[in-house]
This record gives structure tokens, C-alpha cells and sequence, in this order.
């Protein structure tokens, strides 16, 4: 009898790392399971490196969360049907089956510890900053708009760097923030009033905006062209349903071309203009309200002028 138990036993042990074994040459083939069954429910639409790289976690926890799934259903089953009552004899009873009691505990530290290990692999990934950035722009929040400096970069004593030249959104223009493709773009946030939350759908990652000292820091490398909408994720008075921007990622060449544009004293338009984009965003458009310069910023920034 414990020659059957034994081999039972070995048989699921085998199973089981058939499964675990399956999971991770999928992980490691890079084979795109999840374009098949629409990511699982994970948004297809990541435009960064970054976002990739928590679509490949997703689906390979996935998929791994699917295999023990099926291989526990398996064993119901197999059980119900082995052992259904066949008359007044009770099947073998497997209490206090050391084996048995040690596979059920390890087994699941097994999976949770396998889960954790990728999940802060991919989790520092994504956090990672570089020492040098190509790119550093500080999306500055305000009620209820946007201004994005592009700097200098930080200096080597780790200072924030020098403002070349912003983009500004009023009233009437959606700001557009214009980035390349192919290189690391350092974020640095800040706000000047309450928390706001700096959310572009595609980047599959969004952040608060602190104001005071505060400085919410991430980088990401965008690898397709396009517009896309960003908006304020983080409840911050009554127009923030129209706080919107527009992310504009365009060729390196482009982008130098349009910080010269700009530093040349051109306006974000003109500069859009001259490296042959489309002035105003399309992905979103200013709402019509009911908001003038006294209400809408009685700080009296610069909200109201824009450029
Ligand atoms: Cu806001």
C-alpha cells in the first residue's frame, strides 16, 4: 500500500514541477501568451519600457496562478471520482501523513516566494533611477493646470538642475508635453497648492504631486510615437476633472528640434508647428466653464497668460 501512496506521491511532485517548470519557459521564452486572451485583463496599450516589463509579470503570474489552479482542480476531481463511496468501507485515511502535511505547507511558501521574487525584481526595475538621465523634466501641479520645465538635468553634487523652458496651460490650451522616444526621461514632481496625481493612461503608472518639499522622482523610456492623454488622478477641487495635458512623444530629432524652437523664444504652438506636429492636442480639449482669472487663480501665478 505505501509502495501505491509513494508513487501517487512522486507522480504529484512530478506534476507539480511540470507546472512550476512551464510557467517559467514561458516567462523565460518571451513567448506573448497574453496577446491571445487579451492580456489577461492587463491594459495592451503600455508605451514604455517599464509598462512592458509589468505586462510580462502580470501575465507570467498569471499563467503560473492558472497551471496550480488547473492542477488543484485536477486533484478535486480526481478524487471525487477515485474515491466516491462505493459501499460502508472507508477509503484509507491519511491523517497526520508527515509527507502530505509538509508538502501542503511548503508548496504554497513555494509559489508566494517564487511570486515575491519577480515582483521585486520588477518593481525595483520600474523604480530605478539613473545617475544620469538624457531627459529631465519637473512637472510642476497646480490647481488646476499644468507647467512642465524642462532642466537641465541634476548637477553632480545631486542638485535639481536649471530650467531651460516650460510649457504653460490656460484656460483655452490644453499644455502639451513633448518628449522623445528611445531615452531615459527623468520625472521630477512638484506642486503648488494641494495633492494633485501626474497620470498618463500609457505609461501604466501614475504619481502623486506633493507640494512642499516632497519631490515624487521616476524614470521611463517611452518606445512609440504618438499623443496621449494625461490627466489628474488625485481629487484636488472642483475643475480637476479638467486638468488635462496632452503627452506628445516624438524622435529624439524632433525633440532637440523643439527645445531649440522654444529656447529661441518661439510659444509651445510655434515650436509644435515648426517640427511639423500639430499645435494643439488631440487627444483632449479644453471644457468650457465658467472659470476667469478671479476665480481661477486668485494667487495670481502665472496661470492665466501661458505660453
Ligand atoms: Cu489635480
Amino acid at each position: 500500500m505505501s509502495a501505491v501512496r509513494s508513487k501517487a506521491r512522486s507522480t504529484a511532485v512530478r506534476l507539480a514541477g511540470v507546472g512550476v517548470g512551464g510557467a517559467l519557459l514561458l516567462l523565460l521564452s518571451g513567448c506573448d501568451v497574453g496577446s491571445h486572451v487579451d492580456g489577461f485583463g492587463w491594459p495592451q496599450n503600455g508605451i514604455t519600457e517599464q509598462s512592458k516589463r509589468m505586462y510580462d509579470l502580470w501575465i507570467g503570474s498569471t499563467v503560473a496562478a492558472l497551471i496550480v489552479g488547473v492542477f488543484v482542480w485536477g486533484l478535486i476531481f480526481w478524487c471525487v471520482i477515485r474515491y466516491r463511496k462505493r459501499g460502508d468501507k472507508l477509503p484509507v485515511q491519511t491523517r497526520f501523513n508527515m509527507p502530505m502535511e509538509f508538502l501542503y505547507t511548503i508548496a504554497p511558501v513555494l509559489v508566494v516566494s517564487v511570486l515575491f521574487y519577480y515582483t521585486a525584481i520588477v518593481q525595483t526595475d520600474v523604480n530605478k533611477t539613473t545617475a544620469n538621465p538624457a531627459v529631465t523634466v519637473e512637472v510642476e501641479a497646480f490647481k488646476w493646470n499644468w507647467q512642465f520645465n524642462y532642466q537641465s538635468g541634476p548637477t553632480e553634487n545631486g542638485k535639481v538642475g536649471e530650467t531651460v523652458t516650460s510649457t504653460l496651460g490656460t484656460t483655452e490650451i490644453i499644455p502639451i508635453l513633448v518628449l522623445p522616444t528611445g531615452r531615459t526621461i527623468r520625472f521630477e514632481e512638484t506642486s503648488r497648492d494641494v495633492i494633485h496625481s501626474f497620470w498618463v493612461p500609457e505609461l501604466l503608472f501614475k504619481r502623486d504631486v506633493f507640494p512642499g518639499n516632497v519631490r515624487n522622482v521616476f524614470e521611463v523610456t517611452i518606445d512609440q510615437e504618438g499623443a496621449y492623454v494625461g490627466r489628474c488622478a488625485e481629487l484636488c477641487g472642483t475643475y480637476h476633472s479638467m486638468m488635462n495635458f496632452e503627452l506628445r512623444a516624438v524622435s529624439g530629432d524632433k525633440y532637440d528640434q523643439f527645445l531649440a524652437a522654444k529656447q529661441g523664444g518661439q510659444t509651445t504652438q510655434q515650436a509644435l508647428e515648426t517640427i511639423g506636429e500639430d499645435p494643439l492636442a488631440s487627444t483632449t480639449s479644453p471644457f468650457p466653464t465658467r472659470r476667469d482669472l478671479s476665480n481661477f487663480n486668485p494667487g495670481g501665478t502665472a496661470a492665466g497668460t501661458g505660453n
